[in-house]
């Protein structure tokens, strides 16, 4: 089960809508086959698997990190592949909450014949697929913050210098970090000011169906930024208020943008709304990546699920620009906590990650 999740992993950010899962097959203690969910959702990972193995999957026991789907899609179930293919065992991490099957793999699976197990590293099944399952359960995905700081918390100078504040293996992370989230999502100001790529350029890692998204209540993004002008080569989609005249649309439709709406909050958009929006997409992970005013924003409304902390061992003092601005707090018991996960040295920077600590 521990190798099944490993090759889920590699689905993280090009598998969604679908979960990412792995399979493994094992006949007479040796691996005869293994599969992942490919980019796009299809095929499943037991498809793969059992491609793979051909007749040595007879007798053989499947470990999958999620149940095996009973429902018809582009292709018949995975159940009716397994029991077609002779398997004689299947150990599964947990459930698939997707209405469609939940449960009815199972019943499927034991009324073929096939011995069944579940629970096995569910922990682990569960917090490697924590997007899928938020979006079936809440309508949202699960929502990665990444900042890259000075010691001080600074993310620019007064005068909006900024490039480069953490070194080359801190920033080759960060794109790695990118092709496993299905969306990236910026501010407008992030946009404007930085005119950033937000791709993974890491050779071999290049995520197609990555989503790039700004969040744009003003639609202040410039027609000629480079999100725009490449957004045939990598999804942009740019998120604005309702009610800009067709006419202000028209040229970023063209561009092959796609145009998107959330109502407009006191700074900005509804993230909430925003990122409700995205889910019903199809999307599972977004990693935020800025500015200053989307990152208070997200941490005030409670959406950041982790944060990614750069910091680089430089200090700017407080005339650098923060890296999150209008957190309004009212009181020390108010603020954002997070608990740490882990942390390692990336050259001369540092890489911290947090998890949110859930209120009880
Ligand atoms: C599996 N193995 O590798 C994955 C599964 O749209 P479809 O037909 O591809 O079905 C999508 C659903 O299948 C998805 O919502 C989830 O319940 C399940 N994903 N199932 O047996 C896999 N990715
Ligand atoms: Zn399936």
């Amino acid at each position: 089960m521990r190798a099944a999740l490993a090759l889920a992993r590699r689905g993280l950010g090009n598998a969604w809508p679908n979960p990412a899962v792995g399979c493994v097959l094992v006949r007479n203690g040796q691996v005869v086959g293994r599969g992942w969910t490919q980019p796009g959702g299809r095929p499943h990972a037991e498809t793969e698997a059992l491609r793979r193995a051909g007749s040595r999957a007879r007798g053989a026991t499947a470990y999958v990190t999620l149940e095996p789907c009973s429902h018809h899609g582009r292709t018949p179930p995975c159940c009716n592949a397994l029991a077609e293919a002779g398997v004689a065992r299947v150990v599964m991490a947990m459930r698939d909450p997707d209405a469609r099957v939940n449960g009815r793999g199972l019943a499927m699976l034991r009324d073929a014949g096939i011995v069944v197990e579940e629970g096995l590293l569910e922990r682990e099944a569960r917090a490697l697929n924590a997007g899928f399952f938020r979006r079936i359960q809440s309508g949202l995905p699960v929502v990665t913050l990444k900042l890259a700081t000075t010691l001080d918390g600074r993310i620019a100078t007064a005068a909006g210098e900024s490039r480069w504040i953490t070194g080359p293996e801190a920033r080759r992370e960060v794109h790695a970090m990118r092709a496993r989230h299905d969306a990236v999502l910026v501010g407008s100001g992030t946009a404007l000011a930085d005119d950033p790529d937000l791709t993974c350029r890491i050779p071999g890692m290049e995520r197609v169906p990555m989503l790039r998204v700004v969040a744009d209540a003003r639609l202040r993004t410039p027609v000629t930024a480079g999100l725009v002008r490449t957004a045939r080569i990598a999804p942009t989609s740019i998120v604005t208020a309702p009610g800009h005249p067709p006419a202000a649309l028209a040229p970023f439709i063209a561009a092959g943008v796609e145009v998107m709406t959330a109502p407009a909050a006191e700074a900005g958009l509804d993230l909430a709304a925003l990122l409700a929006a995205l889910a019903r997409r199809g999307v599972t992970r977004v990693l935020a990546e800025g500015g200053a005013g989307m990152a208070a924003a997200l941490l005030r409304a409670g959406l950041v699920d982790r944060l990614a902390w750069f910091h680089a061992a430089g200090v700017m003092g407080a005339e650098g620009r923060p890296a999150a601005e209008g957190l309004h707090l009212a009181a020390l018991a108010a603020m954002p906590r997070f608990r740490r996960v882990a942390l390692r040295a990336l050259g001369a920077d540092v890489l911290t990650e947090f998890e949110r600590i859930e209120e009880v």
